[in-house]
Order: structure tokens, then C-alpha cells, then sequence
């Protein structure tokens, strides 16, 4: 039999649930899920193989107006995971009423057919689901409306399927055994970024990058450290908490996730360091692995 092998992108509003969907299909946690818009920053990939196949996922940023140099690169980074993609996944919250007009625009510069999908219907009801699907049928004639639950149906099997049918033959793009482009120390950072997101209000996840600076695999243990950069001394503060009681909580679930992901005892440690607006400042982006 013939191999197939492509790139599907998954695109959407912040929050529409692109990060769990791609966790879903790979089977794996890649990507990082909080309630707050604005959690994936980087394209993602995650990859599903089998003897015959290989699809080539990537998560990528919700599509909003760029306010900061960190969010332009954002929307490059969804811009060049459009113009790669074989298919692209067009993720909607059943709940939202987003005109999605944005979304859209950027389907404009790619002649990649387009699958919908509807996502949370386990918070809504079969008419609203049926409507939804009208709606999308109707307005974008896609190759075809799924209406799904990636949180709490997340059978992707059916799905997987459809996706599979619609790669082109072709060789494997990457190795066999490969999960994904990302290195551990990405994840690392994540999994910090993740707790930031999770224990903070306000601006300061917004505000706050993840560097891993060392990553030491010893036999039984990998011995981790990282800086939590803020944009400001007040935010420094708010981050370290009462007596560092902030940061510990932040570093307890942090060690946790990565014990789980690498299954590997972890240590961790971790300091807060202020950099002025990097957000804006194009040499940390850079410095920070946010392309242009
Ligand atoms: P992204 O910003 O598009 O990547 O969305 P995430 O995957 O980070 O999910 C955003 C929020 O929606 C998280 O709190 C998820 O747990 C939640 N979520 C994702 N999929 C579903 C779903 O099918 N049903 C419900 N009820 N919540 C979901
Ligand atoms: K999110
Ligand atoms: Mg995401």
C-alpha cells in the first residue's frame, strides 16, 4: 500500500480548544491548556504515525490584532502554518459569537481545502449544533462540518480518519518515532509558562517568557533551571509572592507536570529576572525563539 503523509493546520479564536485537540489526536500532552486567550505563543507540531501514514499537526496561536512585536510573530507563525498545510482545521467554540471575519482573511492566502470544526458541543444542544453546522456549510462550503467535543469526547478517531483520506502520497516528512519538532527544553518551559497562566491574574501572564537556562540529564534525575522574565520590578514582586510563596506554589505544579511528562524525578529552580518590555523589543524575541 501506498504511504500518505501531509500537514494539517489547526486554526481558530483564542480559547476555541485547538490545544486540546491536538493533544487529543496525538495522544500526548504537546501543548499547553489554560482558560486564558493567549497560552499558545509558538507553531506547534505534533505528529501521528502509523505504518502507512504520517499527518503532521500544528497547533498554532489563536488569530487576534497584534498589539505587540510578541504577537506579530505570533500571527506569522499561524500565517506560515496555513501556507504550509495539505488540510487546515478551522476550530469554533459552539458558544462564542466571534464573526471570525479575521479568520477568514487568512484562509484567503491558502488553496488548501478547509474541514470546520465545531467544538464544545457537550455545553450546548443538538439544535443549536445542527444551526451551527447550517451556518458553516452554508458560508464556507467546506469539505466538512465535525461537531465535536475535544475536552470531554475525545474520541478522535472518526476524525483522524477523515483527516488521513485527504493526504496527498507521500514520503514521512519526519522520523518514524518522531512526537514532534519541540526539544525537552521546550516542553520545560511550557510546563512553567503553563503554571503562569494557571496562578496569576491580571497582565502578568501576558507579561511573563520562560527560559530554560540549564537542563542536566542525570540517570535519575534531571536537574532544571529557568528564569521567569516580567516586564517590571512590580511584577517581579507579584510573581516571587509573601516569603517566595507564589513561586513555590508555581514550582510545585511545574515539577509535577514534568515528572509525569518526562518520567523522570525533577528538580527545579528557578529566579525572576526583569527585562523592560521585551514584549516589544525585537532582539529578545529573537533571543527567545520567536521568529519574525
Ligand atoms: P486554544 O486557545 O484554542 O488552544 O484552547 P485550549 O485548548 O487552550 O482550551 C481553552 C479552554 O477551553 C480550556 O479551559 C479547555 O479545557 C476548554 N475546552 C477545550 N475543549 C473543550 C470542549 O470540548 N468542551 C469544553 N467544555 N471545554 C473545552
Ligand atoms: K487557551
Ligand atoms: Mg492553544
Amino acid at each position: 500500500m501506498s504511504h500518505r503523509a501531509g500537514f494539517v493546520s489547526i486554526i481558530g479564536k483564542p480559547n476555541a480548544g485547538k490545544s486540546t485537540l491536538m493533544n487529543a489526536l496525538v495522544g500526548e500532552k504537546m501543548s499547553i491548556i489554560t482558560p486564558k486567550a493567549q497560552t499558545t505563543r509558538h507553531r506547534i507540531l505534533g505528529i501521528v504515525n502509523t505504518d502507512d501514514y504520517q499527518v503532521v499537526f500544528s497547533d498554532t496561536p489563536g488569530i487576534i490584532k497584534p498589539h505587540y512585536a510578541l504577537h506579530e510573530s505570533m500571527m506569522h507563525q499561524v500565517q506560515g502554518s496555513i501556507v504550509d498545510a495539505d488540510l487546515i482545521l478551522l476550530m469554533t467554540d459552539i458558544n462564542e459569537q466571534h464573526e471570525e471575519e479575521d479568520v477568514m482573511r487568512r484562509l484567503e492566502s491558502s488553496l488548501a481545502p478547509v474541514v470546520v470544526l465545531i467544538n464544545k458541543i457537550d455545553q450546548s444542544d443538538p439544535e443549536t449544533v445542527k444551526q451551527k453546522v447550517d451556518y458553516w456549510n452554508e458560508k464556507l462550503k467546506p469539505l466538512a462540518v465535525f461537531a465535536i467535543s475535544a475536552l470531554k469526547f475525545p474520541n478522535t478517531q472518526h476524525l483522524l480518519e477523515f483527516i488521513v483520506e485527504q493526504m496527498p502520497e507521500h514520503p514521512a516528512y519526519y522520523e518514524k518515532d518522531a512526537l514532534t519538532d519541540r526539544n525537552d527544553r521546550f516542553f520545560a518551559s511550557e510546563m512553567i509558562r503553563e503554571q503562569v497562566f494557571k496562578q496569576y491574574k491580571k497582565e502578568i501572564p501576558y507579561s511573563t517568557e520562560v527560559v530554560i537556562t540549564a537542563f542536566k540529564e542525570e540517570e535519575n534525575i534531571y536537574r532544571i533551571s529557568a528564569e521567569i522574565i516580567v516586564e517590571r520590578e512590580s511584577q517581579k514582586n507579584i510573581i516571587i509572592g509573601q516569603g517566595g510563596s507564589m513561586l513555590k506554589i508555581v514550582g510545585t505544579y511545574a515539577r509535577r507536570s514534568m515528572e509525569e511528562f518526562y518520567q523522570k524525578k525533577i528538580f527545579l529552580e528557578m529566579f525572576v529576572k526583569v527585562i523592560d518590555d521585551w514584549r516589544s523589543k525585537k532582539n529578545y524575541l529573537k533571543k527567545f525563539g520567536y521568529e519574525d
